[in-house]
């Protein structure tokens, strides 16, 4: 890390995100009192009723809640937090927006599965965005341990692009009369990648477990190969995660394009909010 805030990754630091496709920044990154915004407005993401909700298979549980950028102040400002678009902006190389944004719960006891996949094939099927050049910025809301589901990842199996797989047929078990969007959006994958080339990559790459405290920032590149395991223990695993994309890898046409809470149609690049440390 550096003390430039506009740059605030040093040339390890983007060594190491170019070389495992992530990159952990343990609490500190950003200050307390931006964390604790943050926090003060989670109960009210977490009362979010509408479209933008994904409920687990469970039919009842909170899975996640989409375009949170765009309804609550406090994570619009934390987007152009400048320590955060600084960052992206070294990683990426140009000018950026959010593309999307949620709250996934990973609910105490009920949150459920997210098996192995890509993000970035979500990103060009659905979307229509015609590079990888986007990064996950998860910021934990909760600690993330062993017991309650972390994220974890395969390193350094963002390197080959988009993995063979195949796509699951129809709507989800529970979700068939869900609308058309929810199809990627669930603990059953859409776009499934094969098992063996899952498993050649972990005995080449190993598995990592992205555990950490409450505030810490974990970037992720939009094809590492990443999933978590369903949470049965007492406590949640919160992670609000920002999409970052660069302006001119805008989304080109689709035939029906998602929500604009799952997804920006019209991007402008971010200004970073000043007055922030
Ligand atoms: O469809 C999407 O946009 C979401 N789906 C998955 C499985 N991960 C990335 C993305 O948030
Ligand atoms: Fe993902």
């Amino acid at each position: 890390m550096t003390n430039d805030i506009a740059h605030p990754l040093s040339a390890e630091d983007i060594s190491e995100y170019e070389r495992n496709g992530l990159l952990v920044r343990e609490a500190g990154f950003l200050a307390e009192d931006e964390l604790r915004e943050l926090s003060a407005a989670t109960p009210e993401i977490l009362d979010s009723r509408g479209p933008e909700v994904v409920l687990e298979r469970d039919g009842t549980t909170v899975r996640s809640v989409y375009g949170v950028h765009r309804t609550f102040a406090a994570v619009r400002d934390l987007s152009m937090h400048p320590r955060l678009v600084g960052a992206v902006g070294q990683i990426l190389g140009g000018e950026i927006y959010v593309h999307q944004s949620k709250l996934n719960v990973k609910a105490a006891f009920s949150g459920d599965q997210w098996e192995w996949h890509q993000d970035y094939i979500n990103w060009l099927r659905s979307d229509g965005i015609p590079r990888p050049s986007l990064v996950n910025v998860a910021i934990f809301l909760d600690a993330a341990t062993e017991f309650n589901g972390p994220l974890m990842f395969i390193p350094g199996s963002q390197r080959l692009g988009l993995l063979p797989g195949k796509d699951r047929i129809g709507m989800p078990v529970n979700y068939e009369d869900a609308p058309s969007w929810v199809n990627t959006l669930t603990a059953d994958e859409k776009f499934q990648v094969d098992r063996d080339a899952i498993r050649t990559l972990a005995e080449q790459g190993g598995l990592f477990s992205a555990k950490g405290a409450a505030g810490s920032v974990l970037f992720f590149h939009s094809n590492i190969l990443h999933a978590s395991l369903p949470n049965i223990s007492p406590f949640d695993r919160k992670v609000l995660i920002l999409v970052y994309n660069l302006v001119d890898n805008a989304p080109e046409h689709v035939d029906t394009p998602r929500p604009e809470f799952l997804a920006e149609r019209s991007p402008v690049a971010l200004v970073p909010r000043i007055g922030k440390t």
